[in-house]
């Protein structure tokens, strides 16, 4: 006699809970554990379905190490210290921290990935690519920082383009971002590419030796590059918060002094 099925109100195709143990992917954790395989293992199962090779997986791996922490200045760490300061637990802190990455701060490595792939796949030269962003007012995406520049160059960059040399099978999406430094540091020099476009960048070149054109677009759109910086800035910022609490450090208060008060 037949079964009559329920119609399902959820479809879920990454991981599976109901037997002896979790799978990812398939991939039961025993193996995972078993075969030594890191947090960059689990995030392209996860978030990208598929088993990528180690050059590709350590890379990711360096990007979360390198993106955890940009000191107490930075936009996230600065919400997360005030939120501590007021109290609040440990996932308000977080959250206060993470909700200020976006497109000015840590937000901005899938539209640059995109920006600079589709410009290099239509055979745009950088400087057009950079005057036409300029002509619709807006910023190129992966460029520009607070305190990087040409002469204080951004370590991290360095560190990741290092491993690509070494690592990848093409890097000419790199390649084409550091053109576009290139003619963006003859305007300013505080507009390099930033550690979001190296990102950005490297990611679209691992991407394209690992996965098919409209895969590659896919993960692009569905905006899971950002996921990499929240994903390791939350090490960064639930530090902070444990920071200022084992201090105890008091109430925040902004010094009136410091503010302009513009007022009639
Ligand atoms: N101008 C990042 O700007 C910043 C331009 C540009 C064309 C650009 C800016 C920007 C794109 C977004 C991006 C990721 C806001 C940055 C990060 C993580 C971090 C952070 C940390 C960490 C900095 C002065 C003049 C103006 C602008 C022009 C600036 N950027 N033109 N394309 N990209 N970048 N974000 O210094 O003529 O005077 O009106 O939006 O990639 O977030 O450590 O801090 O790990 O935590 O505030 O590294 O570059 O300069 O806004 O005063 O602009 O330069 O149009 O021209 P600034 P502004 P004008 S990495």
């Amino acid at each position: 006699e037949g079964h009559i099925r329920k119609a399902t109100h959820i479809v879920s195709t990454i991981s599976d809970d109901r037997g002896e143990e979790p799978l990812y992917l398939g991939i039961p954790i025993s193996k995972v554990i078993e075969e030594q395989m890191g947090i960059g293992d689990i995030i392209s199962l996860l978030w990208f379905k598929k088993k990528l090779p180690r050059w590709a997986t350590k890379f990711i791996e360096m990007c979360l190490l390198v993106a955890a922490d940009h000191g107490p200045c930075v936009s996230g760490a600065h919400n997360t210290i005030v939120t501590a300061r007021a109290g609040k637990d440990l996932i308000s802190c977080l959250c206060s921290g993470l909700l200020t990455i976006g497109p000015r701060f840590g937000g901005a490595i899938d539209d640059a990935a995109i920006n600079f792939k589709k410009a290099l796949d239509n055979g745009i030269a950088p400087d057009v690519f950079v005057e036409d962003l300029k002509r619709q007012g807006r910023r190129v995406e992966g460029i520009g920082h607070r305190i990087k520049t040409a002469e204080n160059q951004d370590k991290r960059v360095e560190l990741l383009c290092q491993y690509a040399k070494q690592h990848f099978p093409s890097m000419k999406y790199f390649n084409y971002a550091r053109a576009v430094e290139s003619y963006t540091l003859q305007k300013a020099n505080n507009l390099v590419l930033n550690i979001d476009g190296c990102i950005g960048s490297l990611l679209v070149d691992l991407l394209s030796s690992c996965f098919h054109e409209p895969q590659v677009k896919e993960i692009l759109e569905l905006g899971a590059l950002n996921g990499l910086f929240v994903l390791s800035r939350s090490i960064g910022l639930i530090g902070h918060a444990l920071d200022q609490k084992r201090m105890k450090q008091p109430l925040y208060r902004h010094p009136a002094d410091d503010v302009l008060y513009a007022t009639e």
